[in-house]
């Protein structure tokens, strides 16, 4: 088989008329443009290039402009739940050039085998239920299906075979079969709304990994709000699509569903907003990710170069990387919201609190506000006219073991399990966490629909197919660390009770006292119920409640005002979200920045820096790698990018030649001290430590868990800022360019 690759930028001559970059439209608004151009559009480049254009001379240069100019669109189904009306007709009419009109299956709608064969001729196979007996066999089917019935997901069932579509099940996801019934917005608006509005760091909001160990970036003890991410939201929507069965609940075969296109065009659509309004923010190392690594051939840490394979930017091969996919201008297309890139916060947020800010919304609207929300009105003075409104909010953390990340391109890769596989194990396959709310005064829980408050979709795939492990290493992948988080507000169906009168108000004990009713259950791919003695140990399933109280702004260029929620601890289950031990923080430092500590060390306490890689190599020239300990003073006016503007409590450089680390000190204004050098022995490992204790009198410096030496503490501040550079300023670092610092406020606490 030869292969033939496709850059991602698609279309050679892909950028548009007058050198502007193209945009990805809606979908929705794009399918019922009545723009001849846009009508033209709406067929596929290379049929259009390779076999339609050949055969209509007189339309050449109209149809070849139209083909240049084509990008994928997205479906916002956060904005527009329900499925495009292009997608749900299963007959189109289409003209082209000169003839009549004709009427053809909608390839939208689904994909069908063109040859009439079945897709298990090609490999697609069959995927069991963890329990036993049961499986879904997609070599057996056609065509695509969304949203089957319990019969029409059986093997040998017509409408199976040749592909079902329930895109009414869909829409019900989408809206209705939601925690916010009877409003016409999407399930996943507020999730959205609260994945843009948040503040937190690149390696949050990407994915549903966090790490266990308190120390680390990913770590699950950080911030509530740090647990809502674009994987899970994805994940989710996945679900929603396929519902239990179809095509687009599971991983190999998700592909085929024309839906997937659309929706994948709408999660870059929500990274590229997220990277406008965060433009600072990326990432240089990740923690481990065994499966993946081993699926791209990497090594064993995940940088912003890390090759993707098997992505091709070219036909010789090249791989992609992160750093090459995060300009989405430069791959050749941008979106409504995006048109030039420049586009400020206030543009920004206006359009996000306008069309996914669910709570905000029916907050502003509320005239008579219960007790736990409350109208901030402005009517005079500097203010006048501004205000808002100030609730309290409630949000589910749901945490579980998901044994294998989740990433669609795995399907590239894996081979389906013959039907003899015997491994039953819930490890690695998809499953739904369901959670219900009780209604008042019963005891039982009978799962009704009506009673649904969200789900949480667990988009994966076996570690193990029939025996084999799929790579050496997510089994241990499987038993590490690594747990998935998702974060579900549940406010909107809190102001929905109160609006049926089932609720009085937002207050704490109130609140609480109807979210101590709620249940849940883990369903599997058919949407059977698993029981609980079969994940209870594994899964670690952990759910927390938390609450905050957010300050909406009537202004709608302002963005929410987010609080630290606390956890409410009388709800949920399971291992409660892990607590790290009380004052450590860890904090992501980036080379040639200044970095203000989320705590500051004063006396006693201790900081610790980490690196995931070591330059271990005696260099020929000499450059210096350096740490600052700084302090700011919060009343200063002065520039806070000028290190010249801080107290350097301890300057320590890292000069790999002489194997030596020169330390100093400079007062704001002052000049610096006497230097004195270190000489740590052993020198760094590779994947070093440096630990300093902040004492009365003095500094005591470790490194790799070995004490150096003490250094005079002539400044006595508390370190607020850490300035991490390099000198030469275009000088590698010897440690990685990302490190993590964790602060403790007490030096007892350091491992
Ligand atoms: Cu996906």
């Amino acid at each position: 088989m030869s292969y033939k690759y496709y850059p991602i930028t698609g279309i050679k001559d892909g950028w548009g008329a007058d050198g502007r970059v193209p945009i990805r439209r809606d979908f929705d608004e794009w399918t019922e443009s009545s723009d001849p151009k846009d009508k033209i559009q709406q067929r596929l480049y290379e049929i259009m290039v390779n076999e339609i254009i050949p055969e209509h001379p007189k339309y050449k240069n109209e149809y070849l402009e139209a083909a240049r100019t084509w990008r994928l669109p997205f479906w916002d189904w956060a904005k527009h739940s329900k499925v495009p009306k292009m997608v749900r007709w299963r007959r189109v009419e289409i003209t082209i050039g000169g003839n009549p009109p004709v009427i053809i299956d909608n390839p939208l709608h689904q994909f069908k085998m063109p040859n009439d064969k079945r897709m298990g001729i090609y490999g697609v196979g069959i995927l069991k239920y963890p329990d036993g007996d049961e499986f879904l066999d997609y070599g057996a089917c056609y065509a695509t299906t969304r949203c089957p019935d319990e019969n029409e997901r059986k093997p040998d069932n017509k409408a199976w075979i040749e592909g079902v579509n329930h895109d009414d099940k869909v829409d019900e996801f989408l809206t209705n079969y939601s925690s916010i019934t009877g409003f016409p917005y999407g399930t996943a608006s507020e999730l959205v709304y609260r994945l843009l509005t948040y503040p937190m760091d690149y390696i949050h909001f990407a994915t549903v990994a966090r790490d266990e160990d308190a120390s680390s970036a990913t770590a699950s003890t950080s911030k509530i709000t740090n647990d809502v991410n674009l994987e899970f939201i994805h994940n989710n929507v996945h679900y929603w699509i396929g519902g239990d069965g179809g095509h687009m609940s599971q991983i190999p075969v998700a592909t085929f569903d024309p839906t997937f296109w659309l929706h994948h065009c709408n999660i870059d659509r929500l990274f590229a907003l997220w990277q406008a309004l965060n433009p600072e923010k990326w990432f240089e190392v990740d923690i481990q990710r065994w499966f993946d690594q081993k699926i791209i051939g990497g090594g064993d840490i995940v940088t912003n170069k890390t090759p993707l394979r098997p992505f091709h930017r070219d036909e010789k091969g090249t791989p992609w990387t992160a750093d090459d996919a995060r300009d989405w201008f430069k791959l050749g297309y941008t979106y409504p919201e995006l048109k030039t890139g420049k586009e400020t916060s206030a543009q920004l947020f206006e359009m996000i609190n306008t069309t996914y800010g669910i709570a905000r919304q029916e907050g502003l609207k509320m005239t008579d506000v219960p007790p736990g929300m409350e109208i901030i009105d402005k009517e005079s003075g500097e203010d006048a006219g501004k205000g808002g409104v100030k609730m309290n909010d409630y949000a589910l953390s749901i945490r579980y073991s998901k044994y294998v990340d989740s990433l669609s391109f795995k399907s590239l890769f894996l081979v389906f399990a013959p039907i003899n596989s015997t491994r039953f194990a819930l490890g690695g396959h998809p499953f739904n966490i369901q959670v219900f709310l009780r209604p008042e005064g019963e005891t039982k829980n009978t799962f009704r629909t009506e009673d649904f408050v969200t789900n949480v979709f667990n988009f994966s795939q076996p570690a193990e197919q029939d025996g084999n492990e799929v790579c050496s290493n997510c089994k241990e992948g499987e038993e590490g660390d690594t747990q998935a988080i998702a974060y579900v507000p549940v406010t909107s169906y809190l102001i929905k009770m109160i609006q049926q009168q089932e609720l009085s108000d937002l207050q704490p004990p109130t609140v609480e006292k109807v979210l101590a009713r709620m249940y849940w259950r883990i369903t599997d791919l058919g949407g059977k119920t698993i029981p609980e003695e079969q994940w209870k140990d594994s899964m670690r399933l952990g759910i927390t409640v938390s609450k905050m109280e957010m300050t909406y702004s009537k202004d709608p260029q302002v963005k929410p005002e987010v609080p630290d929620p606390e956890v409410i601890p009388s709800l949920g289950t399971g291992p409660s979200k892990p607590v790290a031990p009380a004052g450590v923080v860890a904090n992501n430092i980036s080379v040639a920045k200044i970095s203000k500590l989320e705590a500051e060390v004063s006396t006693g306490g201790s900081i610790v820096f980490k690196s995931p890689t070591m330059a271990l190599e005696v260099p020929n020239r000499e450059t210096g790698t350096g740490i600052a300990l700084l302090y700011w003073d919060p009343s200063s006016t002065a520039n806070s990018r000028d290190v010249e503007n801080y107290d350097i409590l301890l300057g320590m450089v890292i000069k790999n030649k002489r194997r030596v680390v020169q330390c100093n000190s400079k007062p704001v204004g002052g000049g610096y001290g006497v230097t004195e050098e270190l000489q740590p022995s052993p020198w760094f490992g590779n994947s070093p430590q440096l630990r300093v204790d902040v004492e009365a009198n003095k500094f005591v410096v470790y490194v790799d868990g070995i004490r150096v030496k003490d250094v005079d503490r002539s400044i006595k501040k508390n370190v607020t800022h850490v300035r991490y550079y390099t000198s030469p300023t275009n000088a590698q670092p010897v440690m990685a360019r990302d490190i993590i610092a964790t602060t403790y406020k007490d030096k007892s606490a350091v491992l």
